[in-house]
């Protein structure tokens, strides 16, 4: 009789330890698992799956046009109508929906240069933002429902040659990479090409002509195996970016939302228990682990809360587009002095909302992208006092009266850290009328007794869930002055930018776990 194996083998990995394991492969994830991922506002998850929402369900926003010219009430509803009927749906946005202003989209012969067609003419698409979402989205359109592109590259103007009569302008265009037509991602003005601006090209995906012995994608598509767990959706449903191990690989999953309890109470000295009171309350040296200060030239005038991986997010009006300027402070508490677990971490790039106003702080919104300390693409060695804060990914999370927690070294509050409870309030035009907009957030109380100001801006307001996962709710953005009964704190609402964010960090910084 043969011996049974008592000690049954680990499970295989591939690639280099990168994919895997096999039961995480064979569960098929893609974008649409949403036991790993978050559906997008036009879906909703049902036993694992996101599945088409129901038009009606979506709010009412914004008057959007649809290819054959109707109108709907948001591009929730569009999509979710796309979603039934597997076709694309929306076109633009607009009062009035005139037919005509439908993109057409081409691959040209030569090169294979991305050419789009609108009311305004024949254009390439600029190099700028180009990449394999969008590449998928121009060849998912019409032939290549579900496998996209083989490869998105860019090419220069001038390479391009005499021989064809090439547009002289390019529309730079901005796609998640889940899009049904090229109409639904972000286009831009044209901007005019000069010899050396770059233009996209996008290689479409082919069947190969044998049977794949490489990675296949859930949708069928066959890679190669160096296209898995490299932070790009290679396949055009995500499927070879879902079950990828922790390695020291540039985005390795993000665990969010839960401090590090082993730090959260370590004391310097004579603190006691964190005391639950209404007003600012000094934290412990550790406590709150998702914030951090921000230095700008030297100077500190902002806080900002860790999303996990290489990035940062605060307020627009916090930063300006100089990295080299700028240092974020990890685990700092008094005194703007470093202490034992403090990190100083170097700024590689500044993303400020491309629609903020700074007079009006609409979408007073930005991300910090930190410096790589070196080829494992990591931005700072492990840090037990630090721990990355969830991005909420949808409006409905947190609600009117529920209480959350603002944090910042704010003006005239000492040089300490400190944390206070607010409670969400939901009617705030009522207080700021029409300078109140859209993707903005009240948070305090009405008699002005415990509210953010000067110095507190771009930190965190943060809100718990009922399963422990803390969110950041909002960002502190601005105020009728400070403790001014009725005229609470206004904040960025995160939830709002839940795309803007991930279209930047990519999905693994808002995934809820990558196993
Ligand atoms: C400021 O000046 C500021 N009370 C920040 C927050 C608030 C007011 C002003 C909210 O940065």
């Amino acid at each position: 009789q043969p011996k049974t194996d008592s000690n049954p083998k680990p499970p295989k990995v591939l690639d280099e330890d990168f994919l895997g394991p096999a039961q995480c492969l064979n569960q098929k994830y893609t974008w649409l698992s949403c036991s790993k991922v978050f559906c997008p506002p036009w879906r909703r998850c049902i036993g694992g799956q996101c599945v088409c929402k129901m038009p009606y369900k979506c709010p009412r926003l914004k008057n959007t046009c649809t290819l054959d010219g109707s109108v709907y009430y948001s591009m929730c509803q569009a999509n979710a109508i796309s979603c039934r009927t597997k076709t694309p749906t929306f076109s633009h946005f607009s009062s009035s929906c005139k037919a005509g202003d439908k993109v057409h989209v081409s691959v040209s012969k030569s090169h294979n240069v991305v050419e789009i067609k609108t009311r305004l003419g024949k254009m390439l698409v600029c190099g700028k933002d180009w990449n394999m979402a969008a590449a998928n989205v121009v060849c998912r359109n019409p032939l290549n429902v579900d496998r996209g592109a083989e490869n998105a590259s860019k090419i220069k103007y001038i390479s391009l040659g005499k021989a064809t009569q090439w547009p002289n302008e390019c529309m730079r265009i901005r796609c998640m990479g889940s899009e049904l037509s090229l109409a639904e991602c972000t286009i831009h003005n044209p901007e005019p090409i000069t010899a050396n601006t770059e233009v996209a090209v996008a290689k479409c995906y082919k069947e190969p002509t044998g049977e794949c012995k490489k990675f296949i994608c859930v949708n069928g598509k066959c890679l190669g195996h160096e296209k898995t767990c490299n932070g790009v959706d290679d396949c055009g449903d995500n499927s070879d970016e879902m079950c990828c191990q922790k390695t020291d690989k540039a985005r390795s999953e993000t665990q969010c939302g839960v401090p590090n309890m082993e730090y959260e109470y370590k004391q310097d000295d004579h603190h006691s228990r964190r005391k639950r009171l209404a007003g600012w309350e000094e934290t412990l040296p550790t406590q709150i682990q998702w914030q951090v200060a921000i230095q700008d030239e030297g100077l500190f005038h902002c806080g900002g809360a860790y999303l996990g991986g290489c990035w940062v997010l605060t307020a627009a009006h916090c930063v300006r587009p100089k990295p080299k300027s700028f240092r974020i402070y990890f685990s700092l508490w008094k005194n703007h002095r470093k202490q034992s677990t403090t990190d100083i971490i170097p700024v590689k790039n500044i993303i400020i909302h491309n629609e903020y106003n700074p007079q009006t702080y609409a979408n007073n919104i930005a991300l910090v992208q930190l410096e790589e300390m070196d080829v494992s693409g990591k931005c700072m060695q492990d840090n037990p006092a630090v721990r990355a804060v969830c991005v909420p990914w949808s409006t409905q999370q947190f609600q009117p009266n529920d209480t959350c927690t603002i944090s910042g070294w704010g003006r005239d509050r000492a040089s300490t850290l400190k944390w206070a409870n607010v409670t969400l309030i939901g009617d705030c035009q009522n207080y700021y009328k029409d300078i109140f907009l859209p993707g903005m957030e009240c948070a305090g109380d009405l008699e002005g007794k415990v509210d953010s100001c000067q110095g507190d801006s771009g930190g965190p307001l943060v809100c718990t869930d009922a399963s422990g996962l803390s969110y950041v709710w909002g960002i502190v953005s601005w105020g009728d002055k400070c403790s001014k009964p009725n005229h609470p704190g206004v904040y960025t609402k995160v939830a709002h930018y839940f795309d803007w964010i991930r279209f930047y960090t990519g999905w693994p910084a808002v995934t809820k776990f990558n196993q």
